[in-house]
């Protein structure tokens, strides 16, 4: 397999489930922007990627581009490690609630930053939106995740799954674009990035 991927960014996530599962695979860095051979715009990487965008996997004929995705996709690929609840439990579907909340919800008014401030073209970007919206937004969205997470351990059930690797790298995200972050949820994404994975993982993407 081959994962494409950039820093930190939403990449991080699949370089980490990756680790997770002991997949075979290598890793490419991307250069951020760029249309060189080694960038999300180039030709070569549009034709995997119509977006331009990372993550992307690429497993012989199969190529996924969604980090959610790709994360369930090396979660079935491994079931041995029990990172995804098995189809129609109560588990699984709190599993699905949570990830479709993360990337509906809590991680948009991240991304909406991000859009603002560097991702899209000047013309398009709106400096108000980050004075006035994000932060109202994640702390809207928060309140719901503290309710919907309550004080379990993990995301979802007793044990760690892919859901946990989804909201501890998006409250990551949150805390680099300095978002006020309750206590109780920096204590759990400590916990979850004290993972041996995360550490491979951290240190194939450089850092
Ligand atoms: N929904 C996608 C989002 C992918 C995405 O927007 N990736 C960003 C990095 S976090 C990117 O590649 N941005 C480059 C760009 O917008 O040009 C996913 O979760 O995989």
């Amino acid at each position: 397999m081959q994962l494409y991927g950039m820093g930190l960014s939403r990449s991080f996530r699949t370089l980490w489930a990756a680790e997770e599962t002991g997949a075979n695979y290598d890793y490419i860095e991307l250069d951020f922007g760029s249309s060189g051979d080694n960038g999300p715009q180039s030709k070569h990487y549009k034709k995997l990627n119509p977006q331009g965008k990372v993550p992307t996997l690429v497993d012989g004929e199969l190529v996924i581009c969604e980090s959610a995705a790709i994360l369930n996709y090396l979660a079935a690929k491994a079931p041995q490690h029990n990172l995804m609840p098995k189809d129609g439990t109560a588990d699984r579907a709190r599993y699905d609630e949570m990830c479709f909340f993360i990337l509906s919800e809590l991680e948009q008014p991240l991304w909406t930053t991000g859009k603002h401030k560097f991702a899209i073209p000047e013309q398009y970007r709106v400096p108000e939106i980050l004075t006035k919206t994000t932060a109202f937004e994640f702390a809207k969205a928060q309140s719901a995740l503290l309710a919907l997470k309550s004080d379990r351990k993990y995301a979802v059930g007793e044990y760690f799954t892919m859901a946990d690797i989804l909201l501890a790298q998006t409250l990551g995200w949150a805390q680099r674009f300095e978002f006020s972050i309750d206590d109780s949820l920096l204590e759990y994404k400590e916990r979850m990035t004290k993972r041996d994975a995360f550490a491979r993982a951290m240190k194939k993407a450089g850092k």
